[in-house]
């Protein structure tokens, strides 16, 4: 498997704002995170819920509707919308330190610990999930933003079950809205940066990955097939980054007082 991007990717994903890197999951990888994500909403993981930021999808499909995100478990069912801090899930920890997913890092922050803004999985069950309008990702309480995003498909992701929608080369705009808190356009601004001529869609197979920079222009709809869509999303940042309005710690993936076995243990409160 390769370690690194070749200069190909590197100068489409240059260009773009994307890159498709292809299968870095086996079938059988793929199967563990699979069972492990559906555990896990169903309340069957060895994993301390507490910890974890689990938030129930809309009834309507409306981005408004959609429910609080708050830490812990919310009962035994797939209709998660999102769940975050997978991070300290041993298995999608080791996932996040592939040797590629450092590389691209180091392209981006140089030679610095890096951290996780967020693990998160997204979800949009069979014949519901939720619409995201047009954004990029940042947030305004960071002093700096993260700019590497690295995008799984835990399920295929299709245009008929919503999956991931990109404006190309829209992260060479800078901050469209730099008012909104996280990176949403306004609806003038989804109208210019984002007319149906421009989009393309990420339609992938279960196991790809796509390298997603934060400030690309990006949407995804509601499902609308049998298949589910889950997906497992990272935003890699400088370990130095700091939260501006808060206390929030941000766990180091690689290099110095990156996460080990032992604070995974601790966390999950086994002795
Ligand atoms: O999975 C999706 O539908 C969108 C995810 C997203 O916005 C992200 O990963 O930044």
């Amino acid at each position: 498997m390769a370690n690194e991007l070749t200069k190909k990717q590197w100068q489409f994903y240059q260009e773009n704002g994307y890159v498709v890197l292809g299968q870095l999951l086996s079938d059988h990888e793929l199967a563990q995170l699979q069972q492990r994500i559906d555990d896990i909403m169903l309340g069957k993981a060895d994993i301390n819920y507490d910890k974890l930021l689990m938030q129930l999808d809309a009834k309507t499909g409306e981005y408004a509707d959609i429910g609080a995100q708050t830490r812990g478990h919310k009962g035994p069912t797939k209709e998660y919308r999102k769940i975050q801090d997978l991070e300290y899930d041993p298995l999608f920890l080791a996932y996040m330190r592939r040797p590629i997913f450092a590389d691209i890092c180091r392209r981006h922050y140089g030679d610095t610990p890096i951290a996780c803004f967020r693990a998160m999985f997204m979800n949009k069950p069979a014949h519901k999930g939720t619409y995201l309008p047009w954004h990029q990702d940042r947030w305004n309480f960071l002093d700096r933003d993260p700019v590497v995003t690295l995008w799984t498909a835990l399920d295929p992701a299709t245009i008929g079950n919503g999956c991931v929608q990109v404006i190309p080369g829209s992260h060479k705009h800078g901050l469209i809205n730099p008012d909104n808190p996280s990176g949403f356009l306004t609806k003038e601004q989804g109208a210019q940066y984002c007319p149906k001529e421009k989009v393309a869609y990420m339609e992938m197979k279960p196991g790809e990955v796509a390298l997603m920079n934060n400030w690309l222009l990006h949407s995804s709809d509601i499902n609308k097939t049998d298949v589910s869509r889950r997906a497992f999303s990272v935003c890699y940042m400088d370990a130095h980054t700091k939260h501006t309005k808060g206390s929030e710690d941000y766990t180091t993936i690689f290099g110095p007082g990156a996460l080990t076995d032992q604070d995974l243990k601790r966390w999950r409160q086994i002795a």
